[in-house]
């Protein structure tokens, strides 16, 4: 599966399932087509898994769990999993390309974020591992208590589309250093990168059969959820998909990690530094084309500042390039998908019978003929409880809302069943820490956006998601602790 690069291109590639150390097609010889989001050209065929696919793969990674990974010194499992990292480092200009490709996101971003973080998703693991413990006690002289670690099992690994290597490897690194085996699917319209990953886990060592992949739509990943083989799933996508997952993973009750969808408040004090919050408003708004579920796409502002933070936020989302993913200069790329591009430009339609203002933006983007472009759009207007300020859009589309207190805007955060972060910009700490505490979210960043520790509790509540994943938080969730009591 090498790619060759000419220009900042490569080939794209077909895309097989991985199953036992082998790129191989559906038992049913089923394909369907991977689009690019900005040319709508075809870039290949991804194998669609069926039951039979997923049962191979299961029963693999079953085995899998007996043989020389599970009884492998930690000290070699580390060093397999922080080579898979230096090798996603080597390939890092071909999976960037990949990734662009798929997703439509500026290839720029593609390096700097996605692949960069995958490799230190293995990175971060490859260390960790070597240094977490488990509990113990001495109960007088009656007897001492210790924990053991072992793998959960065989571990399904979901993901979706819009951070594709950056995700599955935020799953993939912890539960191979916790010693379990996985069968993972990637996103139907993001699969290339994933495909790669598999031969760079076996080129770093990883043994046949641990690591195995089943592309396809829904349906496979229904497969994997109802399995009666499978252990765990950790999924990220949509809420409504995680329920259903939960239905699906009941009868055979499997542990479930779930990070979900979020409809994030940016909350702007008049005493912020707001040079600062415009610029990281920026990004927190547009930047993956709004396609990061962490995006703060509810914005509000303390009304003392609110027509020059309006002023100063529309001047620079305008001059933010949207095009060509390929192109040095391109802040906004393409859509993922032409599903993805009709859903948001309903929530344009929705904004207008909502009564919204549009600032800027609110059409596809002018001048490019093919591929899913939307404007950065800012909307000013709308009430709360407006589809547009409630419901996920996951696009390039924010709405600004003024407060006068404390007690107003609070109210209005937390006036949703999505928990998953927010962004809260003040000078003052006593606020900072009373408000944070008030916050119904998994993540409040204070005074910054998306700044990340890997040792730190990452995930949602509410309806954002189930468990944390993060240090030592992945560690519980890949691994199940057998308590050891010995009788002095
Ligand atoms: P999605 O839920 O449609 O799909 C995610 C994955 O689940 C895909 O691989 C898909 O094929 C699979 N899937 C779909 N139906 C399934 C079923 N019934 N059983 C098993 N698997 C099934 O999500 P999406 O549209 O790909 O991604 C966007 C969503 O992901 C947004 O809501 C976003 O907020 C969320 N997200 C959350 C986080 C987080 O950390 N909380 C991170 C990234 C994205
Ligand atoms: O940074 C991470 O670990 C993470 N899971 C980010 C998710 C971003 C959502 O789109």
């Amino acid at each position: 599966m090498e790619t060759t690069e000419t220009r900042t291109e490569v080939q794209p590639i077909d895309c097989s399932h991985y199953i036992n150390g082998t790129y191989v097609t559906s038992n049913n010889g089923k394909n369907f087509e991977n689009v690019n989001p900005a040319t709508e050209e075809v870039l290949g065929v991804v194998a669609e898994g069926g039951k039979e696919d997923v049962d191979q793969a299961v029963r693999v990674a079953r085995k899998a769990l007996k043989g020389e990974w599970g009884n492998m010194p930690l000290r070699q499992r580390s060093a397999i999993i922080r080579k898979v990292g230096d090798l996603i480092l080597e390939r890092k200009d071909e999976l960037a390309a990949l990734e662009s490709l798929d997703t439509g996101k500026p290839i720029w971003l593609s390096k700097k974020v996605d692949i960069d973080r995958a490799a230190y998703n293995f990175h971060f693991f490859a260390d960790y591992m070597t240094s977490i413990g488990t509990e113990s006690y001495q109960q007088d002289d009656i007897a001492i208590h210790y924990a053991v670690r072992r793998p959960v099992g065989v571990v399904g690994l979901i993901n979706p589309w819009n951070l594709p290597l950056l995700l599955m490897t935020w799953k993939l690194a912890p539960a191979l250093a916790a010693g379990n085996t996985v069968v993972m699917k990637p996103s139907e319209v993001t699969p290339m990168t994933a495909t790669v990953l598999a031969q760079i886990c076996s080129d770093a060592g990883v043994p046949d059969g641990v690591v195995n992949m089943v592309h396809g739509f829904g349906e496979t990943g229904a497969a994997i959820t109802s399995h009666d083989d499978v252990d765990a799933i950790a999924f990220t996508g949509e809420t409504v998909t995680g329920s259903t997952i939960m239905k699906a993973a009941a009868p055979t009750l499997k542990k479930l990690s779930f990070e979900l969808g979020g409809k994030n408040p940016n909350i702007i004090f008049a005493d912020a530094d707001l040079d600062d919050v415009i610029e990281t408003t920026l990004k927190s708004s547009f930047i993956n084309q709004g396609e990061v579920c962490l995006c703060g796409s509810r914005i509000y502002v303390e009304r003392p500042i609110y027509d020059e933070f309006l002023e100063k936020f529309a001047e620079r989302a305008k001059e933010l390039k949207v095009g060509d993913p390929f192109d040095p200069e391109t802040k906004v790329g393409a859509l993922v998908s032409e599903e993805h591009y009709r859903k948001v430009l309903s929530y344009l339609d929705i904004a207008k019978e909502e009564g919204g203002n549009f600032l800027i933006g609110g059409k596809v983007a002018e001048g490019l003929d093919k591929g899913f472009f939307v404007e950065p759009t800012i909307i000013t207007g709308l009430e709360n409880d407006s589809r547009c300020v409630s419901e996920e859009i996951f696009g390039p589309v924010v709405t600004v809302t003024p407060f006068d207190t404390e007690e107003e805007v609070m109210h209005q955060v937390n006036d949703t069943h999505y928990g998953l972060s927010s962004s809260l910009w003040t000078s003052n700490i006593k606020r900072a820490t009373r408000l944070s505490a008030q916050i119904e979210a998994g993540m409040v960043w204070v005074n910054t956006w998306f700044l990340r520790d890997l040792r730190t509790p990452f995930g949602g509540m509410k309806h954002s998601g189930i468990g944390r994943e993060g240090g030592a938080h992945s560690f519980d969730f890949y691994s199940e602790l057998t308590n050891v009591t010995v009788k002095l």
